[in-house]
């Protein structure tokens, strides 16, 4: 198995050590970026070392390929035990908890004895933490929110994670068994923000023989399950896999069935009752008849209504929709034209403006627009004006050669905390799309603070509207009605932002922005040319959102998308 997220996760535990110490910042700060970089790292890390191109690869310097081949070679990391040493691993672990400093972190362990979790919430609920000298009842309460949204987070996976896993299982049933049908289902179909388990329905002869073989599935850690129509493995990282072999007679009512929502299929079930009818996982029957059951159009069909994409099935009103034919015509991801968050090098991202071109053309896109930080995002080395003006030459000189494809200039500009944007607006006013942000201050006045930003001309759209990282932080104290209203208003576009930690718009707010008339602009918010792959992500939540092709401002050529700004 490959050791790169093994190797990852030594690095961050070396990052949150050397933080808890109160080392110096800039040395955590390369070991995280390490652990990034091997995480999203697709080749075999092993590899890597063995044709000794370690150091080759981005934020790895000489120091750090020679520990990671002192670990590939040893199995152990000198530096992780020195940086560790007498500090237990479930102490570590609290830092990856929101409002969990380093500082707090220490002065919990040393007053109150806080060694993990468990202790951390002991002293919480008892009140000596809150007594503590810089703490009290707010941060506590705080706290306490970060350490049920971790746990929580713990128990459910990242849309990224849970379709990579996917893509691979089903990729090889395919080829090294007789499957005939096979197709995910549950909350992985319907795109959910985040995934409790993965499921896989399919059909093929030897069902059991299909079942062996997914058990030997390369990456399985243990397997729960095996019998002959079901087998059920956790593979790396403790993300369950669920197979299920149907009769290719029930495939579509097993699809149906298994894709839920849960209230979606309870619905279904009792229109199926009214009309003297029984559904289930078998298929549509009445009495011992079959009427509908090897694929979902025919059930939807005998039961009165037009077939009900996967992302739709939530019981939002969605299957009285499909009874009068009055389903949104939802927007795909052929539709997308371009991709309107990014960043490159001239801030926090290792892709140039070049590399980011040919990935786009790669993707058939017929624009982008570059949106590096603003100067006060000095944690993402956010740019100067001097530098800025700089990337504008490169942007010129690109367009000059480019055929059938522009770089657009923009910037995600910093709302700052006292309100004003980060840029004057003789700047905003040279860039062909503003993206504006919250990035600080994330309790204050941000409703207030964004509402201005959204009366200023020069201010396309807002990006990340609620700022939530899902499962990880809340996000900002924000009225979202009142924001989706304003947009309205002022004729700003909201973000969908399709990074898959943010997904932000989410699919309910989204929904609302659509009601209200608010156009949505789909960023991927790329940090590296890989993750511009991540716009389906922002595809499906938009869909999820009942968007249409013309709800999104990146389905129209760049002309008329360029016309849709505010003032055109
Ligand atoms: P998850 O795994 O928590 O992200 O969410 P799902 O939706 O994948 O739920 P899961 O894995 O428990 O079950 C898969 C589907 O099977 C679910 O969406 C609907 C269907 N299902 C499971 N249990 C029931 C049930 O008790 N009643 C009905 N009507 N459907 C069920
Ligand atoms: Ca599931
Ligand atoms: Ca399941
Ligand atoms: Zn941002």
């Amino acid at each position: 198995m490959k050791k790169n997220k093994e190797l990852a996760a030594i690095f961050n535990q070396i990052a949150d050590a050397l933080e808890f110490k109160g080392e110096n910042v800039f040395k955590v700060i390369a070991y995280r970026k390490t652990a990034r970089v091997l995480e999203e790292l697709v080749d075999d890390i092993a590899d890597l070392h063995k044709a000794g191109t370690l150091d080759q690869l981005e934020g790895v310097g000489k120091a750090i390929a020679e520990k990671i081949s002192e670990y590939l070679t040893t199995g152990k990391m000198k530096k992780l035990a020195e940086a560790t040493r007498g500090i237990p691993l479930s102490l570590l672990e609290l830092l990856n908890i929101q409002y969990i400093g380093p500082k707090t972190l220490a002065l919990a362990n040393k007053e109150l004895g806080v060694k993990d979790i468990a202790s951390m919430k002991r002293v919480i609920e008892d009140g000596s933490l809150a007594k503590l000298p810089m703490m009290g009842a707010k941060k506590t309460e705080n706290i306490m929110k970060g350490i049920l949204l971790y746990e929580r987070s713990h128990e459910r996976l990242a849309i990224n994670v849970a379709q990579e896993v996917t893509d691979k299982v089903i990729a090889y049933l395919r080829k090294n068994t007789n499957v005939i049908n096979i197709s995910a289902a549950g909350s992985l179909r319907r795109w959910n923000e985040n995934i409790g388990d993965i499921d896989i329905l399919a059909t093929g002869k030897d069902g059991k023989k299909i079942i062996e073989t997914f058990t030997r599935f390369p990456e399985t850690e243990e397997v729960v399950a095996a019998g002959d129509t079901k087998g059920e493995i956790i593979v790396e990282d403790g993300v369950q896999v669920d197979v299920r072999i149907v009769n290719e007679r029930s495939y579509g009512a097993a699809l149906q069935y298994f894709t839920g929502s849960k209230a979606h299929n309870v619905k279904l079930r009792g229109l199926a009752v009214d009309k003297g009818l029984k559904l289930n996982e078998y298929g549509l029957f009445k009495g011992k008849r079959r009427i509908a059951g090897e694929n979902e159009e025919g059930i939807y069909k005998a039961l009165g209504m037009a077939w009900i994409p996967a992302e739709l099935r939530e019981d939002r009103g969605e299957i009285e929709l499909a009874m009068n034919r009055k389903l949104p015509d939802l927007v795909e991801h052929k539709d997308i034209k371009g991709d309107l968050q990014m960043h490159s090098v001239y801030s926090d991202s290792d892709a140039t403006i070049e590399e980011l071109v040919a990935e786009a053309q790669d993707l058939g896109y017929e624009y982008i627009l570059i949106t590096d930080h603003s100067r006060t995002a000095r944690y993402a080395n956010g740019m100067e004006l001097d530098r800025l003006y700089k990337q504008w030459e490169e942007i010129d000189k690109l367009n000059k050669r480019l055929k059938n494809f522009t770089v657009l200039k923009g910037v995600e500009v910093d709302i700052l905390t006292t309100g004003k944007l980060d840029y004057p607006d003789p700047v905003l006013e040279k860039l062909d799309i503003v993206v504006a942000s919250v990035h600080q201050g994330f309790s204050k006045n941000v409703t207030e603070r964004m509402s201005d930003a959204m009366e200023n001309p020069n201010v396309d759209l807002i990006g990340h509207p609620t700022g939530r990282l899902i499962s990880k932080r809340e996000g900002y104290v924000i009225d979202i009605a009142r924001i989706i209203e304003k947009a309205a208003e002022t004729k700003t576009w909201l973000e969908c932002n399709a990074y898959p930690d943010r997904l932000d718009l989410n699919d309910v707010n989204l929904k609302k922005a659509k009601e209200s008339g608010v156009m949505i602009s789909l960023g991927t918010d790329a940090h590296g040319v890989t993750e511009l792959r991540w716009m389906k992500y922002g595809v499906a939540t938009c869909r999820r959102g009942w968007l249409e092709a013309k709800n999104v401002v990146n389905t129209y050529p760049r002309e008329k998308l360029l016309r849709l700004r505010k003032g055109e």
